[in-house]
């Protein structure tokens, strides 16, 4: 990098822009200058980089959701300028830490949208042609503030300062048409850098906007007032990310989104194959789509539409070249997260869209007529059936491959939610274990332990190829390095209690055991049982049952979907924890339950770096993956969970003995679930009991701000005694698991005290992270489902 002439840049940039200077300049107006300047340093390899990709075959990834978080850090850190940009500015009296206040762009809910980003930069870091399409919302995952122990959601306006790593492109703009309205979709481009190449991928997040024609046309015409309406209609699509993480609530604005970027998608896609090949007869040998869960699988209509109307396919020529362009993921095993649309919202709001929707059903009944399969199972698979387009079933029916994201999880779908499907066509069927981006994951959030990596292994090649890692072992046994690693998880530890403290105000010690669970809030995820389990601690402390407890800072960051109340009645009752153990002499020494507010990715790279404990504590066969559970791992930590998603691969790399792992399996719950009695367990059991009662004796109160939380902790009660209309009594199986889980707390809190061997563990849970890099995953995409190959720039 020529230092002096970032630093001309940035001076000009930011006289021109903002009449200011280096020494003056607020943060956004510091970052948006280095962003400038960075911009202007990959634009040549980024415009060959495009050239190149549609040069080639290419993988297109569709999807609702891209948590790419802050993009400065990284991608100076990728352009290997990092170091020397941060002396630029520190020659200046200004440093790189000056922009920890930049925001976040939160395009994504939690796992999936996370997945997502990882992915692109794994592809851009190896040269794999792959781009991204989604959804530039004005406003993402909204702000969380906690008041008074109680969530609060505030907008998050990301864009409040611009957003210097977008690009938008006025002439790729695309028209996207629904029965009442036509807006047009105009792109914004992102560039994904790639660590050590010059290959840049592309992020296009659309932004939609009123068709310009339309609204001139009306405004001239003296309806001002429609003119005005249609602007907002238009602008409303793109206007939020919906909350919702795994909960599928069937809303007419959700399907215009869902239409829009697939429209404007496939669109783009099929337009610049057009341009190229005169042809869309061989998209598929030159695209492949991976539709991340079913979010974007409209786009399999859409791309028929294109086909039939505006190209003239028959029906068939035309679902040959859709079923060989398309690949679908699956994220969830959750009945209540499966999208169903109701037939008549499809209808109503894209008539033609929905044609091709009964054409498709009509095929698959005659081929499974053919096949001679009986009603039941036909109806089960059927694309549309009982007034519902089942979304799954059409992914599996019109794509080439569908894959889960851990092996436990695949092996669900073929044996339950796609178990017919699989019998079908076993072929299509592959596992895709997630992985992690060891580039923003350790390299970027952990230096001093990447620093001693390098060392160690002699050079910096890991960050492209994580397996390297697993030569570390060796050193497992040597005092000196596990002494080193010891005081770097220290240095890390006073880092994340200092950032704690600046953020949310609360003091932690870093001499206690960091416990951190971190994750979206949801019931299957059992915060709760980790509540449970602290104070069943905190009673046995109390009446002396539980003796040498090793002081613990319990810590948990998490959103709750705005409407979800036992999710918010969790997050208060966690606060509550946190407050009767502070204020009770007994415990306050022992310990400390910290809730951070606004859990991100930023606050992501902090936690992980600086925990000691990984609570990964999901119901068997529940959570598809995770992919935190990785991250914490690469971070050298011990994994505290249950045999479910990515957990168990976790486990088999790094070893049982070095994590700790609990509670009924899948096989076992198979067996456990039909006679399951929770009340009857609470009854014959008072350790339990007392636990459960703190819900309903007056100890903690869901009462205060939002009046309308009152009752929700009784209600929690219930739906662990009694159950609900939609499920039966603790259908997580929390109190099943609890004195399991707290048996196996207290070995960790044990094994804490032995603080070379503990080490010792969470080393070699490092050194056997290679497996969960996203690189690894996107190459296993790349080389099975999509076939595609490295281009160089
Ligand atoms: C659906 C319909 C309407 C509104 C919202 C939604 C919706 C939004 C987000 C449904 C699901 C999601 C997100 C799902 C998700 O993040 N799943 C996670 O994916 C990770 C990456 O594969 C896995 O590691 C996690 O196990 C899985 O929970």
């Amino acid at each position: 990098m020529d230092k002096t002439a970032f630093l001309k840049e940035l001076n000009e940039t930011l006289k021109n822009k903002f009449d200011s200077n280096l020494k003056n300049a607020p943060s956004w107006q510091l970052h948006d200058a280095v962003s400038e300047a960075v911009m202007g340093l990959i634009d040549d390899n980024w415009d060959k980089s495009r050239k190149a990709h549609l040069a080639s075959r290419r993988a297109c990834y569709l999807s609702m959701e891209f948590l790419v978080g802050r993009a400065v850090y990284n991608n100076l850190l990728c352009l290997g300028i990092k170091d020397e940009v941060d002396a630029v500015l520190k020659e200046n009296g200004r440093s790189l830490a000056d922009m920890e206040d930049i925001q976040d762009a939160a395009l994504g809910n939690g796992g999936l949208g996370r997945l997502a980003a990882c992915f692109l930069d794994s592809a851009a870091a190896h040269d794999l042609p792959l781009d991204g399409y989604g959804i530039r919302y004005k406003y993402g995952l909204f702000r969380q503030t906690i008041e008074d122990g109680f969530q609060r959601e505030y907008a998050d306006d990301w864009q409040r300062y611009g957003d210097p790593w977008s690009r938008r492109c006025d002439t790729q703009a695309v028209n996207v048409v629904y029965s009442d309205m036509t807006v047009k979709a105009v792109p914004y481009d992102m560039p994904i850098i790639g660590f050590g190449t010059k290959n840049v991928g592309t992020l296009r997040l659309w932004q939609a906007e009123a068709d310009d024609e339309f609204d001139f046309t009306a405004f001239n015409d003296g309806r001002y007032e429609e003119a005005v309406k249609a602007k907002t209609a238009a602008e409303n699509i793109s206007k939020v990310l919906y909350p919702n993480d795994n909960f599928d609530e069937g809303k007419v604005l959700r399907l215009r989104q869902e239409y829009f970027f697939s429209a404007a998608s496939l669109a783009d896609i099929t337009n610049k194959h057009k341009a190229k090949f005169g042809t869309l007869d061989n998209l598929y040998e030159y695209v492949t789509i991976q539709l991340n869960d079913t979010h974007p699988v409209i786009s399999i209509l859409e791309l028929m539409r294109i086909l039939v109307d505006l190209n003239g396919y028959e029906f068939e020529k035309a679902f040959e070249i859709t079923r060989k362009t398309f690949n679908y993921t699956n994220h969830t095993v959750m009945q209540e997260a499966l999208e169903k649309w109701s037939t008549k919202l499809v209808e109503k709001l894209l008539p033609r869209v929905f044609k091709f929707a009964l054409m498709i059903n009509e095929r698959f009944y005659c081929e499974m007529y053919k096949l001679g399969k009986d009603k039941k199972f036909i109806k089960e698979l059927a694309p549309v059936d009982g007034g519902q387009l089942k979304m799954a079933n059409l992914a599996v029916y019109a794509s080439s491959y569908t894959n889960g994201v851990a092996q436990i999880h695949t092996e669900i779908l073929k044996a339950d939610t796609l178990k017919g499907w699989y019998e079908l066509y076993p072929e299509r069927f592959q596992n895709k274990t997630n992985g992690i981006t060891q580039r923003r994951w350790l390299a970027l959030c952990n230096e001093e332990l990447s620093a001693l990596i390098t060392r160690l292994l002699g050079s910096d090649a890991w960050v492209k190829d994580l397996s390297q890692l697993k030569a570390l072992e060796k050193y497992a046994d040597d005092d000196k390095v596990i002494d080193e690693f010891i005081s770097i998880k220290q240095l890390k530890k006073q880092q994340l209690a200092d950032y704690i403290f600046a953020h949310d105000g609360i003091k932690i010690d870093p001499n206690t055991i960091f416990d951190t669970q971190i994750k979206r809030l949801h019931e299957y995820k059992r915060q709760l049982l980790n509540a449970f389990s602290i104070l069943y601690i905190y009673f046995g402390l109390k009446d002396g049952s539980i003796k040498d407890f090793t002081p613990t800072t319990f810590i948990f960051g998490a959103k709750s979907a705005p409407g979800y109340r036992r999710a918010k009645a969790i997050i208060k009752l966690i606060n509550e924890i946190a407050r009767v153990v502070e204020n009770d002499p007994a415990t306050k020494d022992l310990i400390k339950v910290v809730f951070v507010s606004n859990y991100n990715v930023s606050y992501a790279e902090k936690l992980v770096a600086g925990s000691d404990v990984s609570e990964q504590i999901s119901t068997a066969g529940t959570e598809a993956s995770g992919t935190g559970n990785m991250k914490l791992m690469l971070n050298g930590t011990v994994t505290l969970g249950t045999y479910d998603g990515a957990n168990i691969e976790i486990a088999e790399e790094a070893g049982e003995e070095n994590n700790y792992i609990f509670g009924a399996r899948v096989e076992d719950l198979e067996k456990i679930m039909p006679e399951y009695d929770p009340r009857k367990l609470a009854f014959e059991n008072d350790r339990i009991n007392r636990v459960i009662n703190v819900l309903i004796n007056g100890l903690v109160t869901d009462g205060g701000v939002p009046s309308d939380e009152e009752g929700s902790f009784e209600e929690l009660y219930k739906a662990l005694t009694d159950g609900a209309s939609w499920h039966v009594p603790d259908h997580y199986y929390l109190l099943g698991d609890l004195e399991d889980y707290v048996a196996t707390k207290l070995r960790v809190n044990k094994d804490f005290t032995d603080k070379k061997a503990f080490a010792r563990k969470c080393w070699l849970n490092m050194c056997n992270a290679g497996k969960f890099s996203s690189d690894r995953t996107i190459k296993d995409y790349a080389e099975n489902i999509w076939k595609i190959s490295p281009v160089t720039v």
